[in-house]
């Protein structure tokens, strides 16, 4: 069955110039784009995206970098698509993802690391309100 899943291309792969490089990964593993959105984040809306974290160390220093620049959001699809997507993003940390992966090819340290995706259904129903409807 086709699944929705959310890609968000952080500031450090915007501010890089890799958005096309990204996109054309997912395209290349079968997902497909069903909406786009760039966007500058405000700090509440970015507190409301990682509300999980709220009680996190990292999570002011997570904050002030997912508002630092422009983000771009990408709703995709296709066959279990959450799970598929985590795999082709990799490891949190880019020094621990697999080789291929979008973190290990693109991302330069744990807060800096190029994307994020939804991880369950659950977190996808949350943070897809943030960007589409
Ligand atoms: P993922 O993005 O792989 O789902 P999460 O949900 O555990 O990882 O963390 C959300 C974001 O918080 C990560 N993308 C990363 O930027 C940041 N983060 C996670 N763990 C740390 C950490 N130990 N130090 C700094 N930032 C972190």
């Amino acid at each position: 069955m086709k699944e929705k899943t959310l890609l968000i291309i952080k500031p450090d792969a915007v501010e890089r110039n890799l958005i096309g490089k990204i996109i054309m990964m997912c395209e290349e593993n079968g997902f497909v784009i069903k909406n786009i959105q760039m966007k500058k984040l405000e700090k509440e809306e970015a507190e409301s995206f990682y509300a999980i974290h709220k009680e996190k160390e990292f999570f002011n220093k997570l904050v002030d970098y997912v508002t630092s620049g422009p983000i771009v959001a990408v709703l995709l699809e296709r066959e279990n698509a959450i799970e598929i997507l985590r795999d082709l993003i990799g490891n949190t940390d880019p020094k621990k993802a697999k080789p291929g992966t979008i973190r290990f090819l693109f991302g330069l340290d744990i807060t800096r690391n190029s994307v994020h995706a939804s991880d369950s259904k659950e977190s996808f129903e949350y943070e897809v309100k943030h960007f589409f409807e």
